[in-house]
């Protein structure tokens, strides 16, 4: 109903519209994960909106990892979360785009002297002051994954004004990164990571590493992240050169 509802659908540019008010969709969780997207020829019926409208809509949130399609079974909203790796996005906003509440158990939120390791990946140099925060990052009550952050003080003054999500503290001092750099890679949960994260010793995970920059080449993140094999994807639109 929600789809029929926004009227805003038949304004010019109709796909982006389309795309916006699925979104919002997902986002309310009118359509819960799992569940099949009304078909194409449906929704065109419905909405009166040309085949290839909805088709455009339908790939755009394809590519965010919204949805899913499965070939002769239709367009589903994402059970696992899909995560585009092209785009600079926030654990926080990752979660409440699928409706999920996202939240943050501190296990360190500090301030102290860079160690030589965290001033190169920073470029920072010695005796440089940083925010440390170790967190395990849930929706709801599920733990989904371990994230250890490592700011330089001269961005963000105060660790206690993290409150859940480190880029809206961020953004507040125009600091937000602008660009990153990721390393992924597949490692095995060992016991410890595995009793916060609920899973089995030995379970999949994939670590990712992330430096954040500002557009003057700053480094304002050093992120070790390590997310639930079971339940991520990272994805990426690959081209020829
Ligand atoms: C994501 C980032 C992490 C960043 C965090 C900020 C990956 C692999 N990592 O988890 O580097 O620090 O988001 O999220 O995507 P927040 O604003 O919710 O704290």
């Amino acid at each position: 109903r929600r789809l029929c509802d926004d009227s805003a659908i038949h304004q010019p540019l109709a796909y982006l519209r389309l795309r916006r008010a699925i979104r919002n969709v997902i986002e309310h969780r009118d359509i819960e994960p799992g569940q099949t997207l009304p078909s194409e020829r449906d929704l065109s019926r419905v909405l009166n909106l040309s085949r290839v409208t909805i088709r455009k809509a339908i790939a755009g949130l394809v590519e965010e990892g919204l949805l899913t399609q499965r070939h002769g079974a239709g367009t589903f909203v994402a059970e696992r979360i899909v995560k585009p790796m092209s785009r600079l996005t926030s654990f926080t906003e990752d979660l409440r785009a699928r409706g999920l509440h996202p939240r943050s158990e501190f296990s360190e939120r500090g301030i102290g002297e860079v160690t030589p390791e965290e001033a190169m990946a920073l470029n920072l140099s010695p005796g440089s002051l940083v925010v440390r925060l170790h967190r395990v990052r849930y929706a709801e009550d599920e733990p989904l994954a371990i994230e250890r952050s490592v700011v330089p003080a001269s961005v963000l003054p105060d660790p206690m004004l993290v409150h859940d999500s480190l880029y809206e503290a961020l953004e507040k001092f125009g600091c937000r990164p602008r660009r990153a750099l990721q390393r992924l890679r597949a490692v095995s949960l060992g016991a410890q990571q595995a009793r916060l994260l609920h899973v089995a010793t030995g379970s999949a995970g994939l670590n990712i590493e992330r430096r954040g920059f500002l557009d003057d080449g700053r480094v304002v993140e050093f992120t070790s992240s390590w997310y639930r094999g079971d339940i991520y994807d990272f994805v990426a639109e690959l081209q020829t050169d």
